[in-house]
């Protein structure tokens, strides 16, 4: 066949073919017509295979006019099915059924409460330092939410918790069970448990009887610390926790330790970090209140009484122990003012984390 005669072919096929496409109204006609011209044994395809025979002066001219082809075929193609989805979707909406010229629904996207956004943070951080994260029951017995923290029936020392006590009453005519007021109870079960060393995290829901304002909330998350081995000392506390505070609040902070009581712990101390809004200048600083400096957390070195309360040996080992809020760092970090706003389902709060 000479060049001439295969160009004409290749032309005529191509008038075939648009003309065939033309009558395909169908989204199966026109898969059909696809299978017919473009397929791996369609017409067009022969003709490409065909080129291998061909003289190398005759591949090229005859070549490139096939690969025209396939591409106009092509385009037609693309062309004739988007026109078929066009009338499609004009025919639904002739009858009524959809308006196509309506924007999409958006989709709400979830997302993760506050609370546990900054429990998530904390945590991590006290893991990355080789901490264990444990959890453990709300309602709890008097016995590890005071006693075993040295806080003993009728000591005025219980006055700090306001608690909410569990309506039963055992054989003594005493109450013993209750809703958590912190969750050091946690780490008293895995200290009678475990022996040293221990490094473990409990954070958790904590209950107290309490008037709510914008800086209480009957209910509130705590996050405490615990690490008890041989040779720990307040140097360990205080690296732990200047660490934890610059993993939260920034590489520059400062921190600030100041005497503290709390009866599980001597001695004991408050954790202030320099104002991160001001930079510790105070002045008219809201965030601070003017002093350069804020509390973030109690801590302080376990109380031997309360080793040797779990069996440890309180000559041979020693601790530090360590309690925040988690709202309250929440609001601190994100610069919320309400403490009520976390858990009073309001989206436009929600939504803004
Ligand atoms: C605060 C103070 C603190 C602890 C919690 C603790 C736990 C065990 C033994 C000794 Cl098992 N101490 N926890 C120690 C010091 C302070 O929290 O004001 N938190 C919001």
């Amino acid at each position: 066949m000479t060049t001439d005669n295969l160009l004409g072919n290749l032309k005529e096929l191509q008038a075939k073919a648009l003309d065939d496409l033309n009558g395909s109204s169908s989204s199966e006609a026109v898969e059909q017509w696809r299978v017919t011209y473009l397929g791996r044994r369609g017409e067009l395809t022969q003709v490409l295979r065909g080129l291998a025979n061909l003289a190398p002066e005759e591949r090229r001219i005859v070549g490139a006019a096939a690969n025209t082809v396939k591409s106009l075929l092509e385009e037609s193609l693309a062309a004739a099915e988007e026109a078929i989805k066009t009338a499609a979707l004009q025919a639904l909406a002739d009858q009524g059924r959809i308006d196509v010229t309506l924007p999409g629904r958006p989709i709400p996207l979830g997302r993760l409460h506050p609370t546990t956004q900054i429990l998530r943070e904390i945590c991590s951080a006290f893991v990355s330092m080789g901490f264990q994260v444990v959890e453990g029951p709300e309602v709890e017995w008097d016995h590890y939410n005071f006693e075993m923290l040295n806080i003993p029936k009728d000591h005025p020392a219980r006055d700090m918790w306001d608690t909410l006590w569990i309506d039963h009453v055992d054989e003594q005519g005493e109450r013993p069970m209750l809703l958590r007021t912190h969750t050091s109870p946690m780490q008293i079960r895995i200290m009678a448990h475990a022996r040293p060393p221990v490094r473990v995290l409990g954070p958790g829901k904590c209950h107290r009887s309490e008037a709510t304002d914008a800086t209480h909330e009957s209910q509130f998350y705590q996050v405490e610390g615990l690490a008890v081995d041989e040779g720990i000392t307040f140097a360990d506390l205080k690296g732990t926790l200047f660490e934890f505070a610059r993993l939260l609040f920034g590489a520059d902070r400062k921190v600030r330790f100041r005497v503290d009581y709390f009866p599980f712990v001597e001695p004991g101390a408050e954790m202030a970090i320099d104002c991160f809004a001001c930079k510790g200048e105070g002045g008219s600083c809201r965030v601070c209140k003017g002093t350069g400096w804020i509390e973030i957390m109690g801590a302080g070195m376990v109380n031997p009484k309360v080793l040797e309360g779990v069996g440890y040996d309180s000559s041979k080992y020693t601790g530090f122990a360590f309690g925040m809020g988690s709202e309250r760092i929440a609001m601190l970090k994100y610069g919320i003012e309400d403490v009520r706003l976390f858990y009073s389902n309001d989206l436009r709060f929600l939504a803004q984390f």
